[in-house]
């Protein structure tokens, strides 16, 4: 390998980084905006985070970054100066020395100190996402090949358990959904969502009925395997309404790029409505409540408005 020819190519690839790096910083407010609960086009970055968990995984993605960042310029700096101050031509002879023991042992410490210093906000955060408080409500998911259930558990006679089956829309049923107003992304969309409260500690406890799947929103921050004959769990406590998008993330057979996941997030009073709705085995009322809610958090104020901004 000569000097001459890999320099050159390797700076413009940093170079190109750094431009990319410049251009997230500068990502549109009107596209962070619409970040929130799924992915758009030309993003750079994470999804906008709406719990805490969520928040502390961007902040110890950013420091993390910084870090990375900071050793990458730092050994590039030590290769641009070894390669101009010690090449052939400047330094026929080179020297003989094999240890230095100052240097040994910065270059041991130092990079303790760093993993160490990545290490506290980790364990924090492992902390958080592990440390559940006290639900409002509970929700059970089951993974299966290749679609969603949520069931409701119910505390009394009264209070009944009900089950949301979730499949993902056809590139038809999006078309036609998309026709009321409601932004219905492709392969992201459900014929039936879920329903949780804002600002509620939502407990998700999490089980498959074949293979291992994955319940994943990543806006709330909340990733965790469903495993058959097991139940995991993760929580959130969403601080925005809207609706959020997730895919099943464990590879888990032909269909696993086609089993989302749509939390949509409400105010009490409309969910206290719809859960009425679902526990009295209501379920045209129950959309109902869901498409009308859809409508309003998508700006929609009916069809007709809808049609009319088209
Ligand atoms: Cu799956």
């Amino acid at each position: 390998m000569t000097t001459g020819t890999w320099k050159s190519p390797g700076l413009l690839a940093f170079a190109a980084l750094m431009a990319a790096g410049a251009l997230s910083v500068a990502v549109d407010p009107a596209l962070a905006e619409t970040s929130y609960g799924q992915s758009v086009p030309g993003q750079i970055g994470l999804q906008s985070a709406v719990t805490e968990v969520a928040h502390s995984i961007h902040s110890f993605y950013d420091f993390v970054n910084i870090i990375i960042i900071a050793i990458s310029l730092f050994v590039l700096a030590l290769m641009v100066y070894v390669m101009v101050r010690f090449r052939e031509s400047k330094n026929p002879v080179p020297s003989k020395t094999t240890h230095n023991t100052f240097l040994e042992v910065a270059w041991t410490v130092v990079p303790i100190l760093i993993l160490v210093a990545i290490a506290i906000p980790s364990f924090k955060l492992l902390m958080l996402q592990y440390t559940f408080p006290k639900p409002d409500v509970t929700i059970k998911a089951i993974g299966n090949a290749w679609f969603w259930e949520h069931e409701y558990p119910g505390n009394t006679a009264e209070d009944k358990s009900f089950i949301v089956t979730s499949n993902m829309l056809t590139d038809e049923e999006v078309a036609e959904k998309a026709k009321t107003g409601v932004p219905a992304p492709r392969l992201l969309s459900v014929d039936n969502e879920i329903l949780v409260p804002v600002n509620k500690v939502v407990h998700m406890l999490v089980t498959s009925n074949d293979v291992i799947h994955n319940w994943t929103i990543p806006s709330f921050g909340s990733k965790i395997d469903a495993v058959p004959g097991r139940l995991t769990a993760t929580w959130f406590r969403a601080e925005r309404e809207g609706i959020y998008y997730g895919q099943c993330s464990e590879l888990c057979g032909m269909n696993h790029a086609f089993m989302p996941i749509a939390v949509r997030v409400v105010s009490q009073d409309v969910y206290d409505q719809w859960s009425g709705a679902m526990k009295a085995g209501d379920k045209k009322k129950a959309k109902e409540i869901t498409d009308r809610v859809a409508l309003q958090q998508a700006g929609v104020k009916s069809v007709a408005d809808a049609s009319e901004t088209r």
